[in-house]
């Protein structure tokens, strides 16, 4: 069975969050990092901790009682330059040795791989900090402002930062926060997020009908699973994180829907432009702004649907290989969760991401919205967990958001197109009228990549033996 005391809290359960700080640090001083990292140990927050947490939120809640209970959690990941740094051997968490994507990190990746836009010096069209060497990320996740704020400082002060002799020096500290009151759950174009993420054999209990459970080890290295065994003991029970810096251009992306309105549904029903640009805008997705899923509720939005557990994650693409009158082949979550679109022909156990973050940046302003253009930077700390990085989320985004004929049955070949929202590349998809699936709509840019960084996030047991001293 898991050992959720030597887990990292955020791989499994996510820490609760209602803001979090993600702090990119380098390594300034080896040995005292080592020495320091001894005292910030107690701080991390496991699987164990996290799970109480909820129970105590959930007791609160059920008292009635007004207000968040102060919570705070911490956890900490290091990059392969971090462990170069610290002298710590880890070829083993890089099957592919010196070509690992984890060992190259994610610059080299961005250019050869994820398909980022490039400058003219050759580097990914990144902000600064993320184009330097990041060692290490620490997430502090809490209820308030002024909780995660307080952690930070203690954390900065374990670490000596401000003064002569820092272990660590921050590269960017960037605050997320979870969107105010009825959007609390929605990422920035509007959408409810954070529905359908895999569970974990031996975890998680009470499974939803939905997509298949998972081995532990598609996760946790050195778990049931695993498909890469050959990795040294202190590796079991840490994950790698993925971290991408995603700007969205929200006024734009609700200006691209206004101007493009479809003008009847599946049945031929007239659509009033309103319906009509929101229903495009749950076509690119895969699912309507409540949450609920186009391929059970295709032409109207649903949200008791949205909120019924037993209910959301059911469907399947069942049977419709060469259809897109429910849903388009290249909708967000057809296309980076294709269900029976491989299954049962290809396993896509190896391919499924538990994915965490929290959005940034403040609401659109009335001037935003009325220009149709972003002046404020807004986005998604994007951040998943997975036990190999290529199987995971470089998989998902080389091959099948940036691949214009996945998923491969559709019969179209490339007019099935690009994820409309995180591909790289021409965007251009068909599916999105109903009536008409074969017309070709492009897509503007909605999202940008803006930095990143592959991590390894090591268990309680690792840390305190194998990396402070
Ligand atoms: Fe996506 N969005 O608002 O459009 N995502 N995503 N994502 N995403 C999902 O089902 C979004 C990104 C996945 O199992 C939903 O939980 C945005 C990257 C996967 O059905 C919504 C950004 C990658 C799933 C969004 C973004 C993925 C998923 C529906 C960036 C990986 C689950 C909510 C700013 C390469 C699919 C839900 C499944 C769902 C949005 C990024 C992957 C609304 C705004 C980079 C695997």
């Amino acid at each position: 069975s898991l050992d959720l005391n030597n887990i990292q809290g955020d791989i499994l359960s996510g820490l609760p969050k209602k803001t979090q700080y993600y702090i990119f640090f380098k390594i300034q001083d080896a040995a005292k990092f080592r020495s320091d990292l001894a005292h910030f140990i107690p701080l991390i927050k496991t699987v164990a901790q996290v799970l109480k947490d909820r129970d105590d939120i959930d007791d609160h809640k059920r008292r009635g009682q007004p207000g968040l209970i102060p919570l705070v959690g911490v956890n900490i990941s290091i990059s392969h330059f971090g462990f170069v740094k610290l002298g710590i051997d880890d070829s083993t968490l890089a099957p592919n040795g010196t070509e690992d994507v984890f060992v190259k990190g994610q610059k080299q990746d961005a250019i050869t791989n994820l398909g980022d836009p490039k400058r003219a010096d050759g580097n990914p069209d990144w902000e600064d900090a993320f184009l330097n060497e990041i060692d290490g990320l620490i997430i502090i996740s809490g209820e308030s402002h002024a909780t995660i704020e307080k952690k930070k400082h203690e954390i900065e002060h374990i670490f000596g930062v401000h003064t002569h002799h820092a272990s660590i020096q921050e590269v960017k500290s960037i605050r997320g926060d979870v969107r105010p009151g009825d959007q609390s759950g929605h990422e920035h174009f509007g959408f409810l997020d954070g529905i359908s993420n895999p569970t974990v054999n031996g975890f998680d209990t009470n499974v939803n009908p939905g997509p298949k459970s998972v081995d532990p080890g598609k996760v946790l290295v050195g778990q049931t699973g695993d498909p890469t065994p050959t990795r040294e003991d202190w590796a079991k029970d840490g994950s790698f994180l993925v971290f991408r810096y995603l700007f969205q251009l929200v006024p734009e992306f609700d200006k691209f829907l206004e101007e493009h309105p479809l003008k009847k549904d599946g049945n031929g029903k007239d659509l009033t432009p309103e319906k009509g640009s929101e229903l495009l805008g749950a076509r690119m997705v895969g699912r309507w702004k409540s949450g609920a899923p186009i391929d059970v509720s295709p032409f109207q939005d649903d949200p008791e649907l949205a909120d019924d557990p037993k209910r959301t994650n059911d469907f399947k693409f069942e049977g419709e290989r060469t259809s897109q009158l429910k849903c388009p082949f290249a909708a967000h979550v057809r296309k980076t969760n294709p269900r029976d679109d491989l299954e049962p022909d290809f396993s896509i156990d190896d391919r499924r991401i538990l994915r965490r973050g929290v959005q940034f940046g403040p609401e659109v302003t009335r001037a935003e919205h009325n220009s149709g253009k972003t002046i404020h930077d807004r986005g998604l700390l994007f951040t998943c967990y997975q036990s190999h990085i290529e199987n995971g989320f470089q998989f998902l985004q080389q091959s099948w958001a940036n691949t214009a004929n996945f998923p491969p049955f559709t019969g179209i070949g490339n007019a099935t197109g690009l994820d409309p929202l995180i591909g790289q590349g021409d965007r251009a998809m068909s599916g999105l009228d109903p009536l008409s699936p074969q017309n070709v709509l492009p897509i503007d840019t909605f999202i940008i990549p803006r930095g990143g960084e592959y991590f390894f996030s090591p268990s309680l047991k690792a840390l305190k033996e194998n990396i402070a001293t």
